[in-house]
């Protein structure tokens, strides 16, 4: 398989204004039927260049006309992935009749089958296995889809826009024809036949439209959307006044279905979503479920502007519209509930895995410069390092220039297929603010490091601080340049209240410094005493910032910041520095040791009752075996974890009292409520327990097995099953059979059993994984039972990194059982693997050794790519 590079795009040669399909749904069989109405692009000069169309090894082309004309064998030639017509005039309507098998589409791109149900997927280049196709996000066509199939078994039959036309065929089919004014890549296409329950709404827009709001399930899910058709309101008003954008069309719908390689899909109109992201109820859903939903539903919402009515002219361009809606869902969901919360979860994951991911073989810039398979670049690179570009753009602009750059992005490329750099060129013409430099952000991979060091002349009142800053080489890209980074500064006087200083003639308690140079220096005046720095508040830009920090100045910070990120930011650097002691006593072989300071501003934090409940459960969250493992190098594994274990249970047993009070404080019940302040005491009640239970405390165990029994919702019967299998509670088997005996009719709830069996710590954790996957609620065709099993199989020390490396063995012969079928999946489950060159060396050896095996394979292009790049 070879690379594609962004530097060879070229406009398309031709055009599609408009597409008919129609879809004749069989059983076994689907023949499908298009009507291209093309053209040759005026863009791309004269010329008498064959017209080359994009199409799948799973579509049989059963013949092709132009203009009403077969077309006989010697005028087209079809190769495994093209069709090639030679010669064709300026305008022509294209007829291709083409034959596929959804029932054995494995690879859940294209039309697929689903339980009972058809539906599509295609997003990035799905299209293609439908029918032949310029497949490119660049050529826009009005699409008209009809649907032939029979109405007893589909009753149900979706696609965009709106619905024009209903009759009957000859023999009896029912035919439904849909209709989308608005011009659209064909990866934003979408078709659902099935017999679907609805739940209906109504919105109004703010120019008083009327919208239709539908929400398909199959039947027994029905009665699990109230959350999401809430949420659905909620975003569109939110969008409307954070952004001006109303919905465009008389109806928007959602289906949702088992099987789905991701999350959801913004398909003009119909979105189509992973029934996981969607579905909720409080029986069966956790608190961290509920957000997703919301924040899921928004996100696809919002691509209705951001990523439909102006889309991307390539797919070098994904973070164009993904970085930008991430921003825009970021932002929803902070305005529903708390802002520091959610910086503080963003955050953490961001620094967890896209910095991993920055650090790795995979490491590749927000917008890419080439790929082989561009499913791979569905990355936490382009999604969240690409949302937080918008946000640095937006604390550059301020909120007032950022929204005149958004109105003026979507005024002038509404109807386009557009770049990043057109983005940033609104950005800049509607506030002025220069953005030339900034733009690196685009195309260079790797996180920057940003050195601070300080001094304090006490003669002038002159404190100074010095950045140097630096971006690491990564795969092609040796050397760096600098780049734009804005760092929200504040001081602190000694006893923690806010100073206020002057920088450059501007006095104020906050301010944004502006590096740009490998190294600079920044004066603050106007000060009596040396301050504390509180550095990079908000997380204000994505990078990884070292400045030495004293045991006290952390201690204040965590207390007295008027940041609550940076307060957040301060327990976690602390947390850090003595699980690293501890990590080093592990490797070293020596006994772990550790006078914590961090049990002082627990303590401090658990007797406040004026925090926020949910803020005091994120500083009392020790950092993730993860984020330690991405710190790490090299890694080693097993240390991590009996640091982490035994300082847990270390805080856990000098703050007994304190827990076990703050746990029966917080344990309230009550009709269960998604709302911010519930979820907050839940999430501070069950961080309690956890580590209350550590001490061993009999009480505590009985309150495990308690509130398991008595919890009226997901949130706490998980929580207390989580809590049981982790500390090893002797109850622990007898509590996940129950679980699973309880819910074995709910398939959402069982992915979190298979997930939470499949990640158990202990000497038999290969064979619980084994028999995991041979139980009958397993199924290898779904993808969310695949993430469940292997992603909780990867999260077990003694499963996954046994030292025997027989954990990276399984591993691996899932991936390549997974290749064939689902290449798309089987490149996801390659991630962990492709950590090995951080991984301490006896470790390192086998984990490669695994790649090397799965190389000899023959390999999709999307397992190839991630693993070839991973050995190079
Ligand atoms: N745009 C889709 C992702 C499609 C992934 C295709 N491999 C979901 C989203 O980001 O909204
Ligand atoms: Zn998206």
């Amino acid at each position: 398989p070879s690379a594609i590079f962004l530097k060879d795009y070229k406009v398309p040669p031709f055009l599609i204004d408009k597409t008919e399909l129609t879809f004749d749904l069989e059983e076994a069989t689907t023949i499908v039927t298009s009507r291209l109405h093309m053209r040759r692009n005026p863009a791309f000069g004269k010329s008498t260049a064959p017209l080359v169309l994009d199409g799948g090894e799973d579509v049989k082309l059963i013949g092709v006309a132009m203009d009403n004309y077969s077309l006989p064998p010697e005028e087209y030639r079809v190769s495994e992935d093209k069709l090639i017509i030679t010669a064709t005039a300026d305008k022509f309507v294209l007829t291709c009749e083409t034959l596929i098998e959804p029932q054995n589409n494995t690879r859940l791109e294209g039309l697929y089958r689903s339980s009972s149900m058809f539906c599509t997927q295609c997003e990035a280049e799905g299209f293609r296995h439908i029918t032949y196709y310029l497949d490119r996000p660049d050529v826009m066509s009005v699409f008209t889809t009809t649907i032939i199939a029979d109405e007893s078994r589909y009753p149900v039959m979706l696609s965009n826009g709106n619905e024009v036309e209903r009759g009957k065929t000859e023999e009896g089919k029912t035919v439904v024809v849909w209709h989308d004014p608005f011009p659209k890549p064909a990866y934003l296409f979408a078709l659902v036949a099935g017999d679907l329950a609805v739940k209906n709404d109504v919105f109004t827009t703010q120019s008083q439209r009327d919208v239709k709001l539908q929400i398909f399930t199959e039947t027994h899910n029905i009665d699990k959307v109230d959350y999401a058709m809430e949420a659905l309101k909620r975003s569109m008003r939110w969008d409307e006044e954070a952004y001006g954008r109303e919905y465009d069309l008389d109806i928007f719908m959602i289906v949702a279905v088992d099987d789905f390689n991701m999350g959801a899909m913004e398909n003009k109109g119909l979105n189509i979503f992973n029934s996981s992201c969607l579905l909720a109820s409080p029986e069966t859903t956790t608190d961290d479920n509920y957000l997703r939903v919301e924040a899921i539903v928004a996100h696809e919402y919002f691509h209705n502007w951001s990523g439909n009515r102006v889309t991307c002219r390539d797919w070098f361009q994904l973070s164009l519209k993904e970085g930008f809606t991430v921003f825009r869902d970021q932002t929803f969901s902070a305005d529903m509930h708390s802002e520091t919360v959610k910086r503080v979860e963003d955050v953490a994951f961001l620094k967890t895995a896209q910095f991993a991911e920055d650090a790795g073989p995979m490491a590749h810039p927000v917008r890419p410069a080439s790929f082989i398979e561009i499913s791979n670049f569905y990355t936490l690179t382009v999604y969240e390092k690409g949302a937080e570009i918008v946000r640095m753009i937006h604390t550059l602009l301020g909120a007032e220039k950022f929204r005149a750059g958004s109105d003026l992005y979507f005024e002038r490329h509404d109807g386009q297929a557009v770049t990043c750099d057109d983005f940033v060129a609104a950005m800049q013409d509607a506030s002025g603010v220069d953005l030339s430099q900034f733009k690196r952000w685009y195309s260079q991979a790797g996180t920057p490091t940003v050195l601070v060091t300080d001094s304090f002349d006490e003669s002038t009142g002159t404190y100074r601080l010095t950045m140097k800053q630096d971006t690491p080489a990564t795969p092609g890209q040796p050397t760096k340049l600098a780049v734009h980074i804005p760092v929200r500064v504040g001081l602190l006087d000694p006893q923690g209240a806010e100073l206020t200083s002057s920088v450059q003639g501007v006095d104020a308690q906050e301010h944004v410094l502006h590096l740009t140079s490998n190294e600079q220096d920044f004066e603050f005046t106007g000060l009596t005493a040396r301050p504390v720095p509180s550095l990079l508040r908000g997380f204000s830009a994505p990078v990884k910032l070292r400045y030495d920090y004293s045991t006290t100045d952390l201690l204040l910070l965590m207390s007295s910041d008027t940041d609550g990120f940076n307060r957040w930011s301060a327990s976690q650097q602390l947390a850090v520095g003595e699980l690293n002691t501890l990590i080093k006593q592990s490797i070293d072989g020596e006994t772990l040791s550790i006078d914590s300071q961090l049990a002082l501003g627990f303590k401090t934090l658990l007797n406040d009752a004026s925090l926020d409940p949910a803020m005091v459960a994120l500083v009392l969250a020790l950092p993730s075996q993860a984020y330690l493992s991405e710190l790490a190098n090299p890694i080693y594994p097993a240390a991590i974890k009996q640091a982490r274990d035994f300082l847990k249970a270390q805080l856990a047993n000098v703050l007994i009292e304190d827990f076990k009070r703050v746990y029966h404080e917080h344990n309230v019940t009550g009709e269960y409520q998604a709302v911010a302040e519930d979820i907050a005491r839940r999430s501070l009640k069950n961080t309690a327990l956890s580590y209350w239970v550590e001490t061993g405390n009999e009480l505590a165990q009985q309150a495990v097995l308690d509130q398991f029994q008595s919890a009226n919702n997901m949130t706490d019967q998980f929580a207390a099953l989580s809590i049981a299998v982790n500390t090893q509670h002797a109850k622990a088997a007898d509590l996940l059979s129950a679980f699973y005996e309880q819910w074995k009719n709910e398939p959402l709830v069982v992915n979190k059993w298979l997930m939470l069996s499949a990640s158990q710590e202990s000497d038999a954790a290969l064979t619980t994984v084994k028999s995991l996957m041979a139980h009958p609620a397993f199924d290898l065709k779904n993808p969310n039972k695949v993430r469940s099993v292997l992603g909780g199989f990867g999260q077990s020390m003694s499963g996954f990194h046994n030292a025997d490396g027989s954990g990276y063995r399984f591993l691996a012969d899932q991936i390549i059982v997974l290749n064939k079928k689902n290449p798309q999946i089987a490149s996801r489950l390659c991630t962990p693997l492709t950590r090995w060159k951080k991984l301490q060396p006896e470790l390192s050896v086998k984990m490669k050794a695994e790649l090397e095996r799965i190389l000899a394979e023959d390999l999709s292009k999307d397992v190839y790519e991630v693993v070839s790049k991973s050995l190079a």
